[in-house]
């Protein structure tokens, strides 16, 4: 296992890599071109630039989270091909840079949804929050907005305002396409870069849906167990791996999380492990890693990620906001820095045979 950081890259991140660096036990970030739009060919000089950096402060790029997957390819339309041939020059641009870890998702027009990006806790930390009932009651078109409201000024992953400038659009495209349609385009899709990241050693790291059930009514087909041993049965290719999150898939109390991670054994490329606080139905926050303060037990995460051998890249995940640091909501450092210091401990206990 190696242990990793986020990293949103220079302009982007006000967390820097100097500060990274001293939080012991990282040796590399994970990061993307962010401000390239889904669909658009990575050029390699912008990337060895990146990686040059990111060395040149001690690290190493560890995996790209994520190359997005252009909107053709989701909805099958009649691009898509011209867009999975610039997703493969895009693996190769990765590939000669020396990277071989890549993240992306496959979710519907939101990437993560919350509801609240700063809900405060007893303690005067806040966290990101999930509350179905709000949800359900919101106007998708205006979620950019309320989302933007309170990003204290930081694009969001995922939540890149020309993105979003076509919700309505968003929607329109989506509006035939059910589980089926979607699995059937990622099934397409997979199996059209296979042999290129065969040929050049690239795992593919599917995000799971963040939250783990449908939202505004669009298909969802990576949310449990079940899906996602379809994915990886369907294309049956190491190659063809998982992202797992443990906030996303936890944010569904059916999800058995150790489990799940036992039955994707060779499968799981890279790991995201926060904790979640489950607090009734459809209600979740984003409490501190450790196992008392939220509803996931992270020994059994991590010992379980030990007895399959995992051995690729694990980062912390959303960070509460403390310390009044301003950061992307769930990038802030300190947080982060306090949950991979309590997850290098198991790791530690577990490597040294603690029961
Ligand atoms: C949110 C992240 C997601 C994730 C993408 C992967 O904080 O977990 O934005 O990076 O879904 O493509």
């Amino acid at each position: 296992m190696e242990m990793t950081m986020r990293w949103f890259g220079p302009g982007f991140d006000p967390v820097t890599l100097d500060k990274i660096r001293q939080v012991p036990a990282v040796t590399g970030v994970i990061t993307t071109l962010y401000g390239v739009p889904p669909g658009e060919e990575w050029k390699k000089e912008d990337l060895l630039a990146l990686k040059k950096e990111v060395e040149d402060n001690g690290l190493r790029i560890a995996g790209i989270e994520s190359v997005n997957i252009h909107d053709s390819i989701k909805t099958a339309s009649p691009e898509r091909d011209k867009y999975i041939e610039k997703y493969i020059n895009t693996l190769k641009v990765v590939s000669q840079a020396g990277i071989n870890l890549v993240c992306y998702n496959f979710m519907a027009v939101f990437d993560w949804t919350r509801s609240d990006l700063a809900k405060p806790r007893p303690d005067g930390a806040n966290v990101m929050a999930y509350q179905q009932k709000f949800i359900d009651e919101i106007n998708p078109d205006t979620m950019f907005d309320v989302i933007s409201a309170k990003s204290q000024g930081h694009v969001l992953p995922g939540w890149e305002p020309e993105r979003m400038a076509k919700v309505k659009e968003l929607f329109e495209l989506y509006k035939n396409i059910d589980d089926k349609t979607l699995f059937a385009n990622l099934e397409y899709f997979l199996k059209a870069i296979m042999p290129t990241c065969e040929k050049y050693g690239i795992l593919m790291a599917i995000h799971p849906d963040d939250p783990a059930w449908p939202v505004f009514g669009l298909p969802r087909i990576v949310k449990n167990k079940e899906d996602l041993q379809r994915l990886v049965k369907t294309v049956d290719n190491p190659h063809n791996g998982v992202t797992l999150c443990t906030g996303s898939l936890g944010s569904s109390p059916s999800n058995d999380i150790p489990d799940i991670i036992r039955s994707l054994k060779g499968r799981i490329h890279f790991a995201h492990v926060r904790n979640v606080k489950h607090n009734g139905p459809g209600d979740f926050e984003e409490s501190a890693h450790l196992s008392s303060d939220g509803s996931l037990d992270m020994y059994a995460i991590m010992k379980s990620l030990y007895d399959i051998g995992f051995d690729g890249p694990l980062r912390p995940d959303h960070g509460r906001c403390i310390w009044g640091e301003t950061s992307m909501p769930g990038y802030g450092l300190y947080d982060r820095a306090i949950g991979l210091s309590y997850l290098s401990g198991i790791w530690e206990a577990l490597q040294k045979g603690g029961k």
